[in-house]
């Protein structure tokens, strides 16, 4: 099975440590095709000129996959656009979230019927959250 795994890079890297936990969590249910989601020197700089490659080839595994687990809890533009293009090609969608004070999570997450949007507090609710979602989906 393919998972794409989606992170926030350009709009935050505070919670690339966790990307990095629920990335060992995913790799246990298949192939994993985003690790870099969760690498550290990938820094929210960068360069400029490889954004297209980068499109194309993300693109072309978001297309391969089966499964699309996305953590929603730093809102990305590139992560928005990853679960918008999941849903129009039919593929099976976890978002992940916690709950943070003063801050809502976009309807246009919240309010699509296409797709699976689950809070959790911590990564043993991920290790349930991503086992049940799995076994329910294949
Ligand atoms: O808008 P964001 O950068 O936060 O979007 C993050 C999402 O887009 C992730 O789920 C990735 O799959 C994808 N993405 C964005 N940037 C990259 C990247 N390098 N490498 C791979 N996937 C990416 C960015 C390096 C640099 C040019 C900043």
């Amino acid at each position: 099975m393919n998972i794409y795994f989606a992170g926030s890079i350009r709009g935050g890297r505070g919670d690339q440590a966790l990307y990095a936990e629920i990335l060992k969590i995913i790799a246990k249910y298949g192939n994993v095709l985003t690790e870099h989601v969760g690498d550290k020197k990938i820094s929210v700089m960068g360069e400029g000129d490889v954004t297209r490659r980068i499109h194309k080839r993300d693109m072309d595994w978001l297309r391969d996959a089966e499964v699309v687990i996305a953590e929603v809890t730093t809102p990305s533009l590139g992560v928005g656009y990853e679960i918008a293009k999941a849903e129009e090609w039919g593929k099976k969608i976890l978002c992940l979230y916690r709950k943070i004070e003063d801050r809502s999570i976009s309807a246009m997450i919240s309010g699509s019927d296409k797709l699976t949007l689950i809070e959790y507090k911590n990564l043993d609710d991920v290790k349930i959250i991503i086992d049940k979602f799995l076994k329910i989906k294949l």
